[in-house]
């Protein structure tokens, strides 16, 4: 165990992560795991970056849209010039799809819409400064604020033609909780075909312990949905058709919910008030959908696998989804601070692990099978704070910083130890440090 830094040498080392992660107009999400930009980590690395940067934050947000698909969507990875991630832009395939941009490589699935969140924070930020950085901040959202409505109406109308205020998703990745044990059902009916192409993955080399990361098992079936949307060029109806994977995500339908009525508040403040008016039933129509969700064995909130009309019933940090988006009667906030999750006696810090303590098939080194993440701490807490609970988001800053202290930004953490796991210099976990630091 390192000797703790203080605050001042805690926020001085994220910014040099941030620096070092920087490629020029985008973030790597880390040095060799990820030399790439991914889709909501970009979100949270810009909430960082208009703590050191308005200009900066807004060149963020500005490559990630320049990589935005003509359908709306927001693509998971845009990649830069560098390599060593599998699977990469010719695994991807992405430039057969007819709405995909030409002047830069992508992914062609996405992640969750956390972008509104920063950029409130840009605006916020650079009115703080005042004088230019205010301006080049207004500008930016006047000037970007038609591709983030465009980007909430793709997911609104491809991702929930039903109505049902719930997004589906196609992978695993575009939860952004890729192993998840939500996601273990659905993946078992994903059955790798024999023509799917080999692979070998880079991932691993760049990890302390190969158990930390997925198992090739579930890479073959990753990659086989990537197969599968691949030959249907990544079109948006021909995909729900053959696509192996359809669930409706109720964290991600969330996160929908809440950047919603933050873009529906920028929209008041640009005088957009249709626009404003349609992002506010957004908000409404995902959260009745994430509210429609709660077991009533649980009391958390539930995916619905849509291939099998059947219920996901996992204990994981997804379930308070309901807490996240503010349609909680307070039995989720009880739950939450309670001893299945963040007030478990035998953990580190009272922090939300990826999948609760008391759960027997809980994984504390493994990805999203156990370990804290800070970024969905952060997310609790910016959460709570929006919904007037200063003290819940006090106690997730406060717990988030003294897991932090040893000055490494690991990607995540083991819950019992505090060890820090996975990529040691993740962009978005210094960025979060930056921004729970910020007076
Ligand atoms: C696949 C970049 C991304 C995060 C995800 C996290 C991990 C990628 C991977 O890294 O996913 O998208 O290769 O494992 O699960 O949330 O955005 O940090």
């Amino acid at each position: 165990m390192r000797v703790p830094v203080s605050g001042v040498g805690l926020g001085d080392r994220a910014a040099e992560v941030l620096r070092g992660n920087d490629l020029g107009s985008m973030t790597a999400a880390a040095p060799r795991l990820y030399p790439h930009m991914w889709s909501w980590d970009s979100g949270l690395i810009a909430v960082g970056l208009a703590r050191l940067s308005v200009p900066r934050a807004i060149t963020e947000l500005r490559t990630l849209l320049r990589a935005q698909w003509s359908t709306g969507m927001i693509p998971h990875i845009v990649f830069s010039a560098g390599d060593g991630y599998f699977p990469g832009p010719e695994r991807w395939g992405t430039e057969s799809a007819a709405a995909a941009p030409r002047t830069v490589r992508t992914s062609g699935i996405c992640q969750p819409p956390v972008h509104a969140l920063a950029v409130r924070r840009i605006l916020d930020a650079g009115r703080a400064a005042g004088g230019e950085i205010r301006d080049q901040a207004e500008a930016f959202v006047r000037e970007t604020f038609g591709s983030w409505l465009a980007w909430h109406r793709w997911l609104a109308g491809a991702r929930d033609p039903d109505r049902r205020g719930l997004v589906e998703i196609y992978h695993g990745w575009e939860s952004g909780m890729d192993n998840s044990p939500r996601w273990d059902r659905p993946y078992a009916a994903v059955v790798p075909g024999d023509d799917l192409p080999g692979f070998v993955r880079t991932d691993l080399h760049h990890v302390g312990d190969v158990h930390e990361r997925p198992t090739d098992d579930e890479y073959g079936r990753y990659l086989w949905i990537v197969e599968q949307l691949r030959r249907v060029r990544y079109d948006d109806a021909a995909a729900r058709d053959v696509v192996g994977f359809r669930v409706a995500d109720v964290f991600m339908s969330a996160i929908l919910a809440v950047a919603s009525d933050e873009l529906a508040g920028l929209g008041d403040e640009l005088g957009r008030v249709d626009d404003a008016a349609e992002l506010r039933e957004l908000a409404a129509r995902f959260r009745a959908g994430v509210a429609s969700t709660v077991s009533p064995t649980t009391g958390l909130g539930r995916d619905l696998d849509r291939r099998s009309g059947r219920w996901i019933e996992t204990e994981t940090v997804a379930g308070f989804a309901p807490l996240f988006c503010g349609v909680d009667d307070g039995t989720q906030r009880a739950l939450f601070w309670g001893e299945r999750w963040c007030g478990h006696p035998a953990l580190a810090h009272p922090l939300p692990p990826s999948v609760s303590p008391a759960d027997p098939g809980m994984r504390p080194r493994t990805y999203w099978r156990g370990p804290v993440w800070p970024i969905v701490s952060w997310l609790f807490g910016w959460a709570l704070e929006r919904q007037g609970d200063d003290d819940g988001a006090r106690r997730l800053r406060e717990a988030s910083l003294r897991q932090l202290a040893d000055g490494d930004f690991g990607e995540y953490y083991e819950p019992f130890t505090g060890e820090p796991l996975g990529s040691l210099q993740q962009s978005w976990t210094a960025a979060v440090t930056l921004d729970w630091l910020a007076p």
